[in-house]
């Protein structure tokens, strides 16, 4: 059956017209981003997947496009809106979420540390090589005993002299291996305080997660801190309580509200671009109406979460955007896309479930967003507090 174009009178892939509500410089962007993922990503991403390795040299790539640390003013960074370091999440991760953790580890939670809670010296030394992608950042918060709820953290730091010595072990930490500085956040006398601790400090080690069956183009290490000696001035001088790392999560997981939309985007435009092409019982699978309204479902979603992302971006440019919004925008957005990945699946058969088509690589993707940076549950207990003024954490 003949596609009938002449009766497509909206564009599917923007169907509520939103590319229209973004500025010449935030188009400008977003084009620049999606032709360098389009380019240098995902002709190779799903091998890298399937190898389980992410090539370092993007880092430096990343860095000539100007998107590490692109929010952050100052010290090489690019000062850009948070809707355009939205947007540029978004086609990060329509490449795939390994990608755009690596640009949020970077940009959003090491190189946001430094620039937020460090002082000048520490600024100076680390950021301009992070936004040019010379020098990887890591970020060490969670445990092996303490991921939802960092408050009870093992990690101690105390002073000996001048000198802290740093004892104990982060878990599940992106980029933690390739890093050349870890930002570690550790229990003290004083407080939870954060420490950059260079690679081959002696005592730091760091051992690899292996046999992950999601964010497969992306490392994740195990962090060992061995009674690390770190001079005075490794501490992060601003950072006085958990609001230190917590305030860097917010940033994060800003990134990862449009991110969500990017791999959502991606799932619905391979399942439409499928169930055009692929014909069952003499049609194509897109003209029999169960394919139609999964199709219809999927755009829905993403549109809805492009829009819901478009709204927490202006916030934040305005200044108004709290926690609580983000956690809104964290929770509805990665359960959409991984609802929508899910359903895309379907649409593509057999076929959906090999690395040839996008799909289910970014569907075991999604199951790791939804965890990291705050699980589901997490970001529903931020929006019933926020709600009833009741904490239902503990
Ligand atoms: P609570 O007593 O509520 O707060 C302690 C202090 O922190 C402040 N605060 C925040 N500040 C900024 N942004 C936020 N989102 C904040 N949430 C809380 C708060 O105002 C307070 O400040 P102060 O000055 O009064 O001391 O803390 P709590 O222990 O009750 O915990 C609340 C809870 C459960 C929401 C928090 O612990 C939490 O968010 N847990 C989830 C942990 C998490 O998300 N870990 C992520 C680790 S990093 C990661 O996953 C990277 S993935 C890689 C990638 O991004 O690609
Ligand atoms: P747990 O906290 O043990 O939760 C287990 C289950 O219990 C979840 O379903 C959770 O929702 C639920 N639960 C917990 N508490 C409550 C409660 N109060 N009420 C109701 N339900 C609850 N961390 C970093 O610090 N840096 C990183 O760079 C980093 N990168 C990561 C990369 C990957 C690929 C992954 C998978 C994780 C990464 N993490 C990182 C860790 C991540 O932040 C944690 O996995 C996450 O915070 C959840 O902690 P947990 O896995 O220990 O689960």
């Amino acid at each position: 059956m003949a596609v009938a174009d002449t009766k497509i009178r909206v564009r599917p892939r923007d169907y509520l017209e939103v590319d229209a509500l973004l500025s010449d410089e935030e188009r400008d962007i977003r084009d620049t981003v999606r032709a360098f993922v389009n380019d240098r990503v995902v002709p190779s991403v799903g091998e890298w997947f399937e190898e389980a390795r992410i090539p370092l040299e993007l880092a430096r790539e990343l860095g000539e496009i100007g998107v590490l640390g692109m929010h952050l003013h100052g010290y090489g960074c690019a000062g850009a809106s948070a809707t355009a370091y939205g947007l540029t999440c978004m086609e990060l991760e329509a490449g795939d979420s390994g990608l755009r953790s690596l640009v949020s580890v970077q940009g959003s939670l090491a190189m946001y540390a430094i620039h937020r809670w460090g002082s000048e010296e520490q600024k100076q030394e680390w950021l301009p090589r992070m936004a040019a992608g010379e020098a990887i950042g890591c970020f060490g918060l969670t445990e092996p005993d303490a991921g939802s709820d960092p408050s009870s953290m093992r990690t101690r730091a105390r002073r000996d002299g001048s000198d802290w010595i740093l004892h104990g072990q982060k878990m599940w930490i992106t980029n933690g291996s390739v890093a050349d500085v870890a930002v570690v956040w550790a229990r003290t006398d004083e407080g939870v305080r954060g420490f950059l601790v260079p690679r081959g400090t002696d005592g730091f080690t760091t051992q690899d997660i292996h046999r992950k069956l999601s964010l497969r183009a992306s490392v994740t290490s195990e962090l060992l801190l061995d009674d690390v000696r770190l001079p005075a001035d490794a501490i992060l001088p601003e950072a006085t309580s958990l609001r230190g790392p917590l305030s860097c999560l917010n940033e994060a997981r800003y990134g990862i509200v449009w991110g969500a939309v990017g791999a959502a985007r991606a799932c619905f435009e391979a399942a439409l671009d499928y169930s055009l092409e692929r014909k069952q019982f003499d049609r194509p699978i897109a003209s029999f109406q169960i394919q139609q309204q999964k199709l219809a479902w999927m755009a829905l979603e993403v549109n809805r979460a492009t829009l819901l992302a478009l709204h927490l971006g202006r916030m934040k440019d305005e200044g108004r955007l709290r926690p609580e919004h983000v956690s809104m925008g964290k929770l509805a957005n990665v359960n959409a896309a991984l609802d929508v990945a899910r359903t895309a699946r379907q649409v593509l058969g057999a076929n959906g479930v090999t690395l040839e088509y996008p799909v289910i690589r970014h569907m075991n993707n999604l199951e790791s967003v939804v965890t990291y940076e705050g699980t589901a549950d997490v970001h529903a207990l931020v929006i019933g507090s926020a709600l009833t003024g009741i904490d239902a954490f503990r």
